[in-house]
């Protein structure tokens, strides 16, 4: 771990060795692309482009989950923070922290001084974030973590924290298998002190004819996100792929209860990949599995937590009940 020292008295920021990340990538792709179903990760969606469009998924009128939080917290902002006291807030997968602003401003509003603690992959963001978030609220302390939090929710310990609020919105243990999930709530939950609080966003069974769209948009910007990865394993892996041979795919799997998405190859064919010394056969439709989003009902998100020794203490909505925001306590 190193530290960076700052001038600014009210930022720490602690980078946590993220730097092996090509070497981890490399393995990555050889162990997926040698498996029956052939699979990717999703967060090697988010290099620098990646990041960028899905941004502009969050702006798409077909993908409600970004709005759906955001008017969870803006409404409710005040609420969700009377009911989690002044607690220092560490935010996994913070990003741009746009919609955790409208939950940051009932905190500066109550006018004494707070802790904000983010954690992400992407350094850039979470550096320019953290610096804006210092300009606009006089109140704020920041100590960010530069991590994969994802297989090491452990890295929070750094912030040595007496009392918190740990927070994952975004809807992005959806990104995670059910067993996944628990594990790491497992993780979160043996970090947390009696008084400590976890806060979930996360999206919710609807029907196939809503959930689809969301993932298949009319302007193919999430066809977009999707194939950028064998744009990525070209650039950085020194791979072969022609992304105009492959198609996005969609479905929802009933029996998970997940969205998935794919790259289907639209030919038979060979694809070499330099730097893993691998050539990549595909046949005629075959895919690569790139994404499963889970959606769980309001009782899944509860046992969930329960299987964590997390107790589901309150619950709030969007208008639509599209989306839940959940707030656990320590059983
Ligand atoms: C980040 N994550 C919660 C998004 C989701 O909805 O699963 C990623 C995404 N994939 C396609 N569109 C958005």
């Amino acid at each position: 771990m190193r530290t960076e020292a700052l001038a600014n008295k009210r930022f720490q920021f602690y980078n946590m060795g993220v730097q092996a990340h090509q070497h981890i990538f490399a393995r990555d792709v050889a162990y997926g692309l040698a498996a029956p179903q052939k699979w990717l990760p999703p967060k090697y969606f988010y290099d620098e482009r990646g990041s960028q469009l899905y941004e502009q998924i969050c702006a798409l009128p077909e993908y409600y989950p970004y709005r759906a939080e955001r008017e969870i917290l803006s409404t409710y902002a005040t609420q969700i923070h009377a009911e989690i006291g002044h607690l220092a807030l560490v935010e996994f997968g913070s990003g741009s922290a746009t919609k955790t602003r409208h939950l940051l401003a009932a905190y500066e509003w109550a006018g004494r001084p707070f802790r904000y603690c983010p954690v992400d992959i992407a350094r850039e963001i979470l550096w320019d974030t953290a610096n804006r978030l210092l300009q606009e609220y006089s109140h704020v302390e920041i100590r960010a973590i530069h991590a994969d939090f994802a297989g090491q929710p452990e890295v929070i310990q750094a912030f040595q924290l007496e009392k918190k609020a740990v927070a994952f919105f975004g809807s992005s243990l959806g990104n995670f298998t059910p067993q996944e999930s628990v594990e790491f709530l497992q993780r979160t939950a043996a970090l947390l002190g009696p008084e400590d609080v976890f806060l979930l966003g996360i999206d919710l069974k609807k029907s196939p004819a809503i959930l689809l769209p969301a993932y298949d948009d009319a302007q193919g910007v999430t066809a977009a996100f999707n194939l950028n990865v064998l744009h990525r394993m070209n650039r950085e892996l020194g791979g072969r792929f022609d992304p105009q041979n492959f198609e996005h795919l969609v479905l929802y799997n009933y029996v998970q209860g997940c969205i998935e998405m794919h790259l289907r190859s639209r030919q038979a064919q060979r694809v070499p990949i330099v730097n893993i010394e691998q050539v990549v056969s595909f046949g005629k439709d075959e895919t690569i599995h790139t994404e499963s989003s889970f959606k769980y009902s309001v009782d899944e998100v509860r046992d969930l937590g329960y299987q964590a020794n997390l107790g589901l203490r309150r619950t709030w909505f969007d208008a639509r009940r599209w989306f839940l925001l959940a707030l656990f306590r320590p059983l």
